[in-house]
């Protein structure tokens, strides 16, 4: 269908804003006639990965199916977009190579923990300080930042429009070679 299809991988604290780019990006490339699908906490871990909690092992696990996934949706030429937190440059990784190198692009969506901590728009940062949620990433579970993603968004800094023209130059420049 003339071009090449691309897994968008978000990465990023709770708060940060994955999913809120994810879908803005999706409606641009909708825009252009584009096959997209978006998976997200909403559609995976409420499903196929309902039996995975938040500790080290199970978010590993979380990631390793989402980037079989994604690599389904790859082979039938859609372009996905996922908003996890996947905190670990390991498994980030997995997802690359799995997809190909030529058809993945990393997005670091980039706030500080303080920030993330003082929108809370699911009170989850609270309850953490709290005691009342374990390993909550931030605060008692770590996230290792990308050291060479290819798109980096400050959503703390720039707007949502500046953010989403950054990512949907990237993808359209690599789905059309
Ligand atoms: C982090 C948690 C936790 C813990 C529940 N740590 O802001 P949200 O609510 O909607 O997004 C977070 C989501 C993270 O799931 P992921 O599948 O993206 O995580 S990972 O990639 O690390 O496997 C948050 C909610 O689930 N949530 N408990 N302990 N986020």
């Amino acid at each position: 269908n003339g071009y090449r299809p691309v897994l968008v991988w978000l990465t990023g604290l709770s708060g940060s804003g994955k999913s809120t780019l994810a879908s803005e990006v999706e409606k641009a490339l909708f825009t252009q006639g584009l096959n997209t699908y978006i998976l997200d906490g909403d559609n995976i871990r409420s499903g196929l990965n309902k039996d995975l909690d938040f500790g080290d092992e199970a978010r590993k696990e979380n990631i390793r199916r989402i980037g079989e996934v994604s690599k389904l949706f790859i082979d039938s030429g859609t372009i996905v977009l996922t908003a996890f937190i996947s905190p670990f440059i390991d498994d980030r990784k997995q997802a690359k190579d799995l997809a190909g190198a030529d058809n993945f692009i990393e997005v670091f969506v980039d706030c500080p923990l303080e920030v993330c901590e003082q929108r809370d728009v699911k009170g989850l940062y609270k309850k953490a300080r709290e005691g009342k949620i374990k390993n909550f990433t931030g605060i008692d579970s770590p996230f290792e930042q990308p050291k060479n993603a290819d798109v980096v968004v400050k959503t703390n800094e720039e707007s949502l429009e500046v953010c989403t023209k950054k990512i949907l130059e990237v993808v359209l420049k690599k789905i059309k070679n």
